[in-house]
């Protein structure tokens, strides 16, 4: 057995023990209670779901197995003469709950290099979409159709004992995540770059392969790949993209099915697809006022003129954080070392200047500060990755290290399908009808 099998086996072995005497001793205790506003909200704040992987705070935002994004920007591995994170090593900590070491991290490395081999089926199939195909479309057709491949379906149709559907997800989650770039890159090609394909590069790690076959030249996006891919990875398990990752996973749904749910997901403008829509909204905002410099006036004038027209500031609001994303705070930060005068990154730092206050002026907005994808566009833009269209797809390889270690853990823990309560609006009436009755009795 590998090393990284080897060791979550013994973890999640160790926990499914403890969680089952847990349960028995303390199944009954309440730990939330749920109020008509969370029922018709979304379920916001609801607990109702375990997610060992990361864990979000409003304030301090994302800890991924207790490390903040500026530690783990110190702690984690990283490549020979880089100074940002491999993710990689986020995903063994992920995973496993340990900080890898140098070599455990080379390891995967490399076990991702030798599962990287994708169907050539999945080549066809994308290629037998028009070039227009949205990027999110294809790279979901694209992995639907690996999932000819998933070891767990087909041990699942021979008979697999339940013990071992982790080690038959686990296969299926190393397989997936080594495939992505490859097919990712290969949709940019494809609708960008008429077709003209580029080879991975085996001596590389899995960020700076994947910069590598998009295209774009020079040390420094392989930096900013390698910390994009790390921040965007998991953000705890209610997020749209985690829960229908987990939700479709409950239905032993194989890796590749459950993903590309979460994916579906991510596709959608309030989720991942913000990305693309931040950096439409600033290029349509520069048109507008015919500069690529504008004044903070100028930009407040534009942002109230979004609102009158009942549209969203996209890269701006959270479901949670209640403070600047600190994922949006390292792409500024790294922007501010490697970027400091991109002439784009400026119109975002100066829109952080502008649009909370305008937000804050609203009334009703709960967190005016920009997330994860109020930057990535000003930067990506800035290394000639500038179509926009393409910018998800990125985000859904970075959260597959999230959501698919998460389903390993799922699988290990023996979770079951998830299946909560749905009521009618004369059923809520009703209980709130009997409800006042009893209390004015
Ligand atoms: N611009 C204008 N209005 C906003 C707003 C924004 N950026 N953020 C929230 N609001 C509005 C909501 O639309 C809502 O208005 P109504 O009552 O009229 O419907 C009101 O403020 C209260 O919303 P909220 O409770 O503060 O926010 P929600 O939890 O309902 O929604 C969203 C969170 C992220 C969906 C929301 O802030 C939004 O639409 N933001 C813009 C889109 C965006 O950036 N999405 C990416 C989020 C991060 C992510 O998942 N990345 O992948």
């Amino acid at each position: 057995m590998d090393p990284l099998k080897q060791k979550f086996q013994e973890k999640s072995e160790a926990l499914k023990i403890e969680i089952k005497s847990f349960l028995k001793e303390h199944g009954n205790q309440k730990v939330d209670e749920v109020t008509l506003k969370q029922v018709f909200g979304g379920m916001r704040g609801v607990k109702s779901m375990v997610w060992e992987t990361s864990q979000l705070d409003p304030i301090d935002g994302i800890r991924f197995r207790g490390q903040s994004i500026p530690e783990l920007r110190e702690l984690l591995p990283k490549a020979e003469g880089g100074k940002e994170p491999l993710p990689e090593g986020l995903f063994w900590l992920m995973l496993v709950g340990e900080l890898p070491t140098e070599a455990e991290t080379k390891w995967l490395c490399d076990q991702w290099k030798n599962r990287s081999a994708v169907p050539d089926h999945t080549f066809k199939v994308l290629d037998a979409l028009p070039k227009d195909c949205h990027p999110m479309t294809q790279l979901c057709i694209a992995v639907t159709s690996m999932q000819t491949d998933s070891i767990f379906s087909r041990r699942y149709s021979e008979g697999m004992n339940k013990n071992e559907y982790w080690d038959a997800t686990y296969e299926d989650s190393m397989n997936l995540i080594a495939r992505l770039p490859r097919i990712s890159a290969y949709i940019y090609r494809r609708t960008y770059h008429n077709g003209d394909h580029i080879a991975p590069d085996f001596t590389l790690d899995w960020g700076a392969n994947f910069a590598h076959m998009l295209g774009i030249k020079g040390e420094d996006f392989k930096s900013f790949m390698r910390l994009y891919l790390t921040i965007h990875a998991d953000h705890e398990g209610g997020n749209a993209s985690a829960h229908a990752t987990h939700l479709v996973g409950s239905t032993l749904s194989d890796a590749y099915h459950s993903f590309t749910g979460g994916m579906h997901a991510l596709a959608g403008p309030l989720h991942g697809l913000a990305n693309q829509e931040v950096i439409k909204w600033i290029f349509k905002m520069l048109d507008s006022l015919g500069t690529r410099s504008p004044s903070k006036a100028q930009i407040a004038e534009y942002v109230n003129g979004t609102l009158a027209n009942g549209q969203v500031i996209p890269g701006y609001g959270h479901a949670v954080l209640r403070q600047p994303d600190p994922r949006f705070i390292a792409q500024k930060r790294f922007s501010e070392e490697y970027i400091p005068d991109g002439e784009i990154i400026k119109v975002v730092w100066n829109c952080f200047e502008v649009i909370p206050e305008i937000l804050k002026g609203l009334g009703k907005v709960k967190n005016p500060w920009p997330n994860v994808d109020a930057h990535s566009g000003a930067i990506l833009v800035h290394y000639g990755l500038k179509e926009y269209s393409y910018y998800t797809v990125l985000f859904g390889v970075s959260r597959a290290l999230g959501v698919l270690s998460s389903l390993c853990w799922s699988r290990a823990l023996g979770f079951p399908l998830e299946r909560p309560k749905s009521v009618t609006y004369s059923m809520i009436k009703k209980i709130v009808e009997e409800d006042i009755s009893v209390k004015s009795q």
